[in-house]
């Protein structure tokens, strides 16, 4: 059986560390893309060389142009632009707009069957012009934070409780960032609400800390973000598409009318299979969670009003 294709558009730090963790579970063979000269082919040799030294067959190849991206099963696009000293928040705005808009165009012409992953920020407005941009249905355009934003704070809970990550589960919902709603009553150690095993002062820091976790990490970073929790969540949302698992992750996704919003890209529970969002998951929400739900969405309008998307 032929192994599933899966492009990967930006060679920068995500990007060609999710191409990595594709090939050390051997989900699939990795076309690499970015614009800079050398860079994803660079890499995908040297990946490629990690093969037999790791065991993994999958082929990793690197391209500028789009030809070799032709007939993916899964194009997960991080290209774009961080923000620089001087630019605002809507520079980086429209300049990935521009960016993701290209990207888009170029890849689901030549994969029109293909599921989208977007992660470039600003992710819900990204993932909402890859929507409009694509013409695909809705269930293949998905926006990776969800899984993040709750991994973040799975390690936190883990780490103030002292327990295994491994018995914790967390829900995040909204948009990414400052405006994305833990929800506490759905987090559990072994099935234990963590309500019952926190004070409510402890859970607001670990909280206000999940939603502070992208900033942390560049801080302390001072060049870049981070991209090792980022890659490892879109491939555990790679995973799920290919193996066809039907799980339940947090992710971006497009509502009709669920959660009482309509025609916006925001954070909730989905189901995902080899059809890309098999289901949008609706949990009733505390009237100060939906609250907060709308807030996020609120801020996500903002962006995709002034984009006109
Ligand atoms: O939770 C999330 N969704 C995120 C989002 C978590 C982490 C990072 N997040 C965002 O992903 C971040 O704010 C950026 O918008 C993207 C990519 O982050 P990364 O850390 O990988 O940035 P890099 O290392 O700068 O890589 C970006 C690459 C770089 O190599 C550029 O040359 C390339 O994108 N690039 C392009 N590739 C292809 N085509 C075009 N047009 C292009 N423009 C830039």
């Amino acid at each position: 059986m032929a192994r599933p294709k899966v492009t990967v558009v930006g060679a920068g730090n995500v990007g060609a560390t999710t191409a990595q963790y594709i090939v050390e579970r051997e989900l699939a063979d990795v076309v690499l893309t970015d614009v800079v000269d050398g860079l994803p082919q660079g890499k995908a040799l040297d990946l490629l060389q990690a093969g037999p030294v790791h065991g993994y067959d999958c082929r990793i190849t690197g391209a500028n142009d789009y030809e070799p991206t032709a007939g993916s099963d899964l194009i997960v696009i991080t290209a774009g632009l961080a923000r620089k000293p001087g630019m605002s928040r809507d520079d980086l705005l429209m300049m990935n707009a521009e960016i993701v808009g290209g990207v888009v165009a170029e890849t689901t012409r030549r994969s029109p069957t293909a599921i989208l992953i977007i992660v470039t920020n600003p992710l819900d407005a990204m993932a909402q012009l890859a929507f409009r941009r694509s013409g695909f249905p809705k269930q293949r355009v998905i926006g990776m934070a969800g899984v993040l934003d709750s991994a973040r704070f799975r390690t936190f809970i883990a780490q103030e409780l002292d327990v295994s990550v491994e018995n914790v589960t967390a829900f995040v919902l909204g948009g990414h960032g400052d405006s994305m709603v833990p929800l506490p009553r759905y987090s559990t150690v072994a099935g234990i609400p963590i309500t019952e095993l926190l004070s409510k002062e402890r859970l607001d820091a670990l909280v206000k800390r999940t939603a502070n976790g992208g900033a942390e990490i560049v801080a302390l970073l001072k060049t870049g973000s981070a991209y090792y929790a980022p890659a490892a969540s879109v491939v555990e949302m790679v995973e799920a598409i290919l193996k066809d698992k039907k799980k339940v992750l947090p992710c971006t996704a497009y509502l009709e009318g669920e959660y009482g919003l309509k025609g916006l890209f925001v954070g909730v529970p989905v189901k995902l299979g080899r059809r890309g969002i098999e289901e949008i998951v609706q949990i009733t929400l505390a009237p100060d969670e939906a609250a907060a739900l709308g807030r996020s969405a609120a801020a996500v309008r903002e962006l995709t009003d002034k984009l006109g998307i």
